[in-house]
């Protein structure tokens, strides 16, 4: 069993499998779709996942990952009465999806210090909004159930339909050092003529299903300014870490009442919101500065690993530069290069979950260090695509060349029993 002293951050970064491609598969997504038909590169895509993780071990940080799917995904062509050598061009672009890489969206997790069982809860998220993200979570869910088997954990399958559930990229943790946290599950209503992914109805049940203390859980609505501006996720306008909130002004619904209710759980949590006039909702759409990762070193001290996109917006540089200047809570920033997966509306916060637990009761081979991260790279950079167009989808060499080099990453990590 887990040691409560031994606990600490992981983050499980999904490694971007083989077929990582721009389909322009998400709508709501202004990246992803304005990206779409461009040529990709799967193995630079990979490599730069391997750099952001190679970042956060420099940091003193727990690293952990999560596995490229099977791709094409012929078990849900098959449902559909199709084979990856007859789907139509929209089906095999779903069933092609590299998606599973945006980890933020596998599960929603619940450290054992909130629930009442004293248990980690993880509940696989169904995606169901959009086709080609919708067949990702049996993949995920078997991954979750060898990653973490022990009896720290309760790994929960998908909230059933109509509820739409997206995960952790729409729901924050607040805590003070030790203690049971705050949990914030943001859903949306509309988003203007995008959808909002997250249902109010699954961020209940996910909460339920945890075991979570109502009175330290909040329920926030999601602000249709922010949807309609492109935040498809609550994690692009938003993130927290220990004590901090770090979020745009037009994040939430009702702000006023949500930072109060927040105030009245949590009186240490410090707030750094963002106002509008600074940094105008698209800029901060465009540069991703929410889809920071915003950790603490094991040292103490808020780091936020952003993407270098943040540095070519005029409005977010100069927060920036004001934010670590000043005495706030975030003195220090990284910069990290995940160019494409950005392309895909993607940024650091995407591509990781977090887990808070001790990491001997994690299966090893989903942790890693330096060494481990050279194999995996080694591995990428023998097997990966070079480059992708989108009308090769549905090239049987392709396929094969995908689903060969997935079995070369799962034999190196012992990790074959999760072919199939
Ligand atoms: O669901 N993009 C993903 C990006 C997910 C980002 N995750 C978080 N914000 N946590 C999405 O929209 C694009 C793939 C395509 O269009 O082919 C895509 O699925």
């Amino acid at each position: 069993m887990s040691r409560a002293d031994a606990v600490v951050e992981i983050n499980f970064d999904g490694i971007i499998g083989p077929s990582h491609n721009y389909a322009g598969l998400s709508v709501g997504n202004l990246a992803a779709v304005g990206n779409a038909g461009r040529v990709s590169r799967p193995r630079d895509a990979a490599l730069e996942g391997v750099a952001k993780m190679r970042t956060a071990l420099s940091l003193g940080l727990t690293q952990g990952i999560l596995l490229p799917h099977p791709r094409p995904d012929a078990d849900w062509l098959a449902a559909l009465g199709t084979t990856p050598e007859t789907a139509d061009r929209l089906l095999i672009a779903n069933a092609m999806s590299a998606s599973a890489m945006w980890a933020a969206n596998a599960a929603t997790v619940s450290p054992a210090a909130d629930s009442a069982d004293g248990r980690c809860h993880l509940s696989v998220a169904n995606l169901l909004t959009m086709p080609h993200r919708a067949h990702e979570w049996p993949a995920t869910l078997a991954q979750l159930r060898v990653a973490f088997a022990n009896g720290a954990f309760a790994v929960h399958g998908p909230v059933p339909a109509p509820f739409g559930d997206e995960g952790a990229a729409n729901h924050m943790r607040l805590a003070s050092a030790g203690t049971a946290g705050v949990e914030i599950f943001v859903y949306g209503r509309s988003g203007g003529e995008f959808p909002a992914r997250q249902h109010e109805q699954a961020s209940r049940a996910v909460a339920r299903r945890h075991g979570l203390d109502p009175a330290h859980t909040l329920f926030w609505q999601q602000s249709d300014a922010a949807i309609a501006a492109g935040a498809f996720h609550n994690d692009v306008v938003a993130v927290a870490d220990g004590t901090i909130l770090f979020a745009h002004e037009q994040a939430f619904a009702d702000r006023t009442a949500a930072f109060d209710a927040l105030r009245a759980v949590l009186p240490a949590v410090e707030i750094v919101e963002v106002p509008a006039p600074q940094v105008p909702l698209a800029d901060a759409i465009r540069s991703y500065l929410f889809n920071a990762q915003l950790v603490t070193r094991p040292a103490g001290g808020g780091v936020l690993i952003l993407p270098r996109e943040a540095q070519d917006v005029d409005s977010v540089r100069t927060y920036v530069d004001a934010l670590v200047a000043g005495n706030g809570p975030i003195r220090d920033v990284q910069f990290v290069d995940v160019r494409e997966s950005m392309a895909n509306g993607g940024g650091p916060a995407c591509l990781r979950l977090r887990v808070l637990c001790d990491p001997a009761t994690v299966d090893p081979r989903f942790l890693v260090d330096g060494a481990r991260l050279d194999r995996i790279a080694g591995v990428i950079e023998r097997n990966w695509p070079e480059r992708i167009v989108p009308d090769a989808l549905g090239d049987p060499e392709l396929h094969q060349a995908i689903q060969a080099a997935r079995s070369a990453l799962l034999a190196e990590l012992d990790l074959s029993e999760l072919e199939s």
